[in-house]
C-alpha cells in the first residue's frame, strides 16, 4: 500500500518460466546451473556437496516461491480467518528432503543431481544442518501442525523466535554428556527470507504513568527503558502436493538503532555497543530445559519480545486488509503452545486499550475471543511462574494490567462462590504464598475460549488434577485434541521401502488420505505381503545399523529385534527402568537362564537438559551397561546395547524406521501425551507401554493384542503414592538384588563403586518414579514381546495392524479438531495467477 511501485507492472517473466518453475528434472538442472553462477558465484567444475546442497536448496526454494506468493496475495485481498500458532520452538528438522517431497520432486532431483555427475540426493540431503529451535515433542509438534494446516490448505502462521544457536549438539566423551554449542546457521541456511522493513519495535523495562487523553478520559501510558527490534525470518510451508504455501515467521532481535545513536551521540560508543550486545542477547539461545522452568529473566524477555512482535505483525496486517481492530477476533485466531506464549493476553491487552484506545470490556472481548490455549504439562516443575518483581520490573504496565484481570476474574468468582476465600486464593492469578508471584496458567486459561489437554487421559487429568476449580467454573472450556505427527515426514519421507509398498497398495497419494491405511487390515495374514514388509522393516535396520557402527563402532545385528528407547532423558520417562531391565537380561544370560530369550539390540537416544545431573547420569548408567554388556563374549549375540548420540529431527527419521519395540514406559500420569510413540506405530512398531499420555489411544487403536502393556494405571500410583516402600518391592524381583550390588561394586564403572551409588539410592530409597513398583510387570511384558517375535508372522501380523490402525493419529486429524472445535476456520485452496507446469 505505501509501495512506490504503480500497479499493473507483471510477476517477473520467470513465473511461468521452467527453469525457475517448471518440474521436470531438466527445468531442475537449470535451475542449479543457475543458482550455482549466479547465486554461490561458483562453477559446477569443483563445486563441493555443500554448493550442490544450496543449488538445489536455492532451486526448490524458487519453486516454494510462486505458491507463497500466491499463498499471501490471496490472503492479503481476502478476509479469511487465519490462524497464529504462537510457539517458543519449532522443531522443524532438514528442508530440503521435505520440500522435495511436497512437490513431489525426489526422483526429478537425484536425476539433475545425476546429471552434474557428482554425489548422490542422498549424500546432498545428508549435508543439511538442521534447525533445533525446539527442545522436543513440544517444538516437534508445531512443526507438524504447521505442515498439516499448509496441507489441509488453512492459512496459518507460525510466530516464534529464531535463535541463533538452537539445542546444543550432544556428544559423547567417556559416556558422559557434552554439550557442543548448535551453529546451524554457520555454512549459510538457504530457508528463510528476511523481511527488514517489517520490523517492530518491542519496549523493555520502564515505567507507567497516566495522562489525560484528547476527550479528558484518564489513560496509562508505558515508558519502556529499552527498545529491541523484531526482524522477521520467515520459513516457507508448502502443503503436501497442494499451492497453499504458509510460513513460520521468526524474529530475530537486533537493536533499536535511535539507541546507538543516541549514545553515539553523546561519544559513548561503548555503552552504544553494549546496547547492541544486550538487544542481540534476545534472540541468541534456545533455553535447552524441556520441562522445567527455571524462571530465568532473560526467558521471559524472550517470550515478550516474540509475543509482543508477532502480535503488532497482526495488527498491522488488519490495517491491510482495511479492517479496524475491532475485528480483530474475525481475523486472527491465537492457539498459545503452552503457558510460554501467555505474556500474549496482557499484551493484546496492552495494544488494544493504550495504543488503541478502545476501551477494556471491548478490549477484554477481542482477547477473549481470539486466544486459546494449549496446555502440556502437569508436572509442577514445568508449570511457569514468574516471581511479581521481576515481572514488574521488566513488564510494569503487563502487571498492572494482570492485576486488573484478576480483580474483575476475582470479582466473578466471588458471586459465584460468595465467601469461599480460600477458592480465591486458589484460582488467583497471583501466587500469594511466599513470594507473590504471576502465575502464567492461570492467565492463559482465564483469558483462553478454550483450554486443551494433548491426550485423552491428559486431558482428563488437566480437569480433574490440574485446574479442577477452573473446570468447576467453566465446564465447557475445557477439551481434548489428541496430539498428532504428519504422515509425510514421519512414513513418506523417512521410510521409503515402505513407502513404496504403500504407494503400490494404496495408490500414490496416500500421504494426503492417510485414513487409507486401514486398507491394510486385510493383507496383515497375508504371507506373501508378510514378506515385503519385513524386508521394509529389515532395510530400515540395515540403514540404522551403518549409523551406529559409524557413530560408535558398535556392530549389531539388523535381524535381532530392535528395542528402541529416544526422548529426552527424564526421570519420569524411566530410561533407567529400561536400563535395569537390561541389566537383569544380562544376568539372565550370564546364569545361563536364556530360556525364551531372543536376539536383542537395545537403543537409546536422546538429550539431558544440561544442569539436570540425575539425567545426565542415567546416559552415563547407558553407556557404562553398553560397554560392558557389548564386551562380554557370554552374550552370544543375544543382548547388544547402544546409546545413539545427538538424537534430534534428522536421526529420528532413521530410527523410527526401524524399529520393532518401541519402549513407551513413563510413569502412569506424566507424560501428557507423547508423539514418538505415534511415529514408531505408524511406521509399524509394537509398544511396550503403560497406561500413559496417547499409549492409552494408541493401544486402543492397534487392538491390545498388539500392544504389550504393563505397569500401575494412575490411580494405582496415586494410591501407592501414600505408602510406598520402594526396598520391599526389590525381593520380588529375581535377580534385582544381585544387579543392584553389581551396580554399586562398579561392574558397569570399571571398578568404579562410587559411580552409579546416587542413582540406586535413588531407584531403592524414594523411587519417585515407581521404577520398583512397575519392573515385575514390565519383565513379564518384555517376555511376552520376545515369545511373539519368535514367531515371525505373528510378528508381521502385528506390526502391520499397528500401521493400518495408526491413522488417527496424523496430525491431520488433530488440525481438521482444532480447525473446527477451537479456531472456526476453513480451508482455503490457493489459486495461483500462473499455472506452472
Ligand atoms: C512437553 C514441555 C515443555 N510438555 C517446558 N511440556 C519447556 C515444557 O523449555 N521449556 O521450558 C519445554 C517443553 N514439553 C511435551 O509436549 C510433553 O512432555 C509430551 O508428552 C507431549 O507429547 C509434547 C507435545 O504435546
Amino acid at each position: 500500500s505505501s509501495s512506490p511501485v504503480p500497479h499493473g507492472i507483471p510477476v517477473p517473466a520467470s513465473y511461468g518460466d521452467p527453469q525457475r518453475n517448471g518440474l521436470t528434472a531438466n527445468d531442475l538442472f537449470d535451475g542449479m546451473a543457475e543458482h550455482l553462477f549466479y547465486t554461490l558465484g561458483t562453477r559446477a567444475e569443483g563445486a563441493s556437496v555443500h554448493d550442490l546442497y544450496m543449488a538445489l536448496s536455492h532451486a526448490v526454494r524458487d519453486r516454494l516461491m510462486t505458491r507463497h506468493l500466491a499463498t499471501k496475495d490471496q490472503l492479503r485481498a481476502g478476509s479469511a480467518k487465519v490462524v497464529a500458532y504462537f510457539s517458543a520452538e519449532f522443531l522443524i528438522g532438514p528442508q530440503l528432503g521435505n520440500n522435495l517431497l511436497m512437490l513431489g520432486m525426489q526422483a526429478e532431483a537425484a536425476e539433475a543431481l545425476r546429471r552434474f555427475g557428482g554425489p548422490g540426493l542422498d549424500q546432498v540431503l545428508d549435508v543439511e544442518e538442521e534447525p533445533g529451535l525446539g527442545n522436543g515433542g513440544l517444538g516437534r509438534l508445531a512443526a507438524c501442525y504447521l505442515e498439516s494446516l499448509a496441507s489441509l490448505e488453512f492459512p496459518a502462521s507460525g510466530y516464534g523466535i529464531r535463535y541463533e544457536f538452537g539445542i546444543f549438539d550432544q556428544a559423547i566423551r567417556d559416556g558422559w554428556q557434552v554439550e557442543i554449542t548448535d551453529k546451524w546457521l554457520k555454512g549459510g541456511w538457504p530457508w528463510e527470507l528476511v523481511y527488514p522493513a517489517q520490523s517492530v519495535s518491542v519496549g523493555f523495562g520502564g515505567h507507567v504513568e497516566s495522562y489525560g487523553d484528547e476527550q479528558g478520559a484518564e489513560r496509562r501510558r508505558w515508558l519502556p527503558a529499552h527498545r529491541a527490534l523484531g526482524v522477521p525470518h520467515d520459513v516457507p510451508v508448502l502443503g503436501y502436493r497442494v499451492n497453499s504455501c504458509d510460513r513460520i515467521r521468526l524474529w530475530r532481535a537486533v537493536a533499536a538503532e535511535s539507541f546507538d545513536v543516541h549514545a553515539f551521540n553523546e561519544g559513548d560508543f561503548q555503552r552504544a555497543v553494549q546496547e547492541k550486545v544486550a538487544s542481540e542477547t534476545l534472540s541468541k539461545v534456545l533455553y535447552p530445559n524441556d520441562g522445567t522452568d527455571q524462571g530465568k529473566r532473560l526467558r521471559l524477555e524472550q517470550q515478550h519480545f516474540f509475543v509482543s512482535c508477532s502480535l503488532q505483525d497482526m495488527l498491522r496486517t488488519l490495517a491491510l486488509r482495511g479492517a479496524p481492530v475491532q475485528s480483530f477476533a474475525e481475523h486472527w485466531t491465537v492457539q498459545l503452545n503452552d503457558t510460554h506464549p501467555s505474556i500474549a493476553v496482557a499484551e493484546l491487552m496492552r495494544l488494544l486499550v493504550d495504543e488503541h484506545r478502545l476501551g477494556w470490556d471491548e478490549a477484554w472481548t477481542i482477547t477473549t475471543a481470539s486466544i486459546a490455549y494449549t496446555n502440556h504439562t502437569l508436572l509442577p516443575e514445568a508449570l511457569e511462574r514468574w516471581e511479581v518483581g521481576l515481572f514488574g520490573s521488566l513488564l510494569p504496565r503487563h502487571l498492572e494490567i494482570i492485576y486488573e484481570i484478576n480483580a474483575r476474574f476475582l470479582q466473578q468468582v466471588r458471586l459465584h462462590a460468595p465467601g469461599d476465600l480460600d477458592l480465591l486464593r486458589r484460582v488467583s492469578i497471583i501466587h500469594e504464598d511466599g513470594t507473590k508471584a504471576v502465575r502464567m496458567a492461570h492467565l492463559a486459561t482465564v483469558a483462553a475460549h478454550h483450554v486443551n489437554g494433548v491426550a485423552a487421559l491428559h486431558s482428563q487429568l488437566v480437569k480433574t488434577d490440574l485446574f479442577p476449580d477452573f473446570a468447576a467454573l467453566w465446564p465447557g472450556k475445557f477439551t481434548n485434541v489428541t496430539n498428532g505427527v504428519t504422515p509425510r515426514r514421519w512414513l513418506a519421507l523417512a521410510n521409503p521401502p515402505l513407502a513404496r509398498l504403500l504407494g503400490e497398495t494404496l495408490g500414490d497419494d496416500w500421504p494426503a488420505h492417510i485414513e487409507r491405511l486401514r486398507q491394510l487390515e486385510p493383507l496383515a495374514t497375508d504371507s506373501g505381503f508378510q514378506q515385503r514388509w519385513a524386508a521394509c522393516k529389515l532395510a530400515c535396520k540395515r540403514r540404522l545399523a551403518g549409523v551406529i557402527a559409524e557413530q560408535s563402532q558398535v556392530l549389531v545385528d539388523p535381524t535381532s529385534l530392535f528395542d528402541i528407547q529416544v526422548k529426552r532423558i527424564h526421570e519420569y520417562k524411566r530410561q533407567h527402568l529400561n536400563a535395569l531391565q537390561v541389566v537383569l537380561q544380562y544376568l539372565r544370560i550370564k546364569h545361563g537362564e536364556t530360556e525364551g530369550m531372543v536376539p536383542r539390540t537395545v537403543i537409546f537416544g536422546g538429550k539431558a537438559a544440561p544442569g539436570y545431573w540425575m539425567a545426565k547420569l542415567i546416559i552415563r548408567f547407558i553407556s557404562g551397561i553398553a560397554e560392558t554388556i557389548n564386551a562380554d563374549p557370554d552374550n552370544r549375540g543375544l543382548l547388544r546395547v547402544a546409546f545413539l548420540a545427538d538424537y534430534n529431527v534428522k536421526l529420528g527419521e532413521r530410527v523410527y524406521p526401524a524399529a520393532d519395540l518401541s519402549e513407551q514406559i513413563s510413569t502412569a500420569g506424566l507424560e501428557a501425551s507423547g508423539t514418538g510413540n505415534m511415529k514408531f506405530a505408524l511406521n509399524g512398531a509394537l509398544t511396550i507401554g503403560t497406561l500413559d499420555g496417547a499409549n492409552v489411544e494408541i493401544r486402543q487403536q492397534v487392538g491390545t493384542d498388539n500392544f504389550f502393556l504393563f505397569g500401575h494405571t494412575t490411580e494405582q500410583i496415586a494410591e501407592l503414592r501414600s505408602d510406598y516402600r520402594p526396598w520391599e518391592w526389590v525381593e520380588k524381583v529375581p535377580l534385582l538384588r544381585e544387579a543392584l550390588d553389581l551396580i554399586e561394586r562398579g561392574h558397569f564403572s570399571n571398578g568404579d563403586g562410587e559411580l552409579f551409588r546416587p542413582l540406586v539410592q535413588n531407584i531403592v530409597g524414594r523411587d519417585s518414579y515407581f521404577l520398583l513398583a512397575d519392573l515385575p510387570d514390565y519383565l513379564v511384558s518384555q517376555n511376552d514381546a520376545s515369545r511373539l517375535w519368535a514367531d515371525p508372522s505373528a510378528w508381521q501380523r502385528a506390526s502391520i495392524l499397528n500401521t493400518a490402525r495408526s491413522g488417527y493419529f496424523s496430525s491431520d486429524r488433530a488440525i481438521r479438531e482444532y480447525a473446527e472445535r477451537v479456531w472456526g476456520v476453513e480451508p482455503l485452496p490457493v489459486a495461483m495467477g500462473c499455472e506452472v507446469s
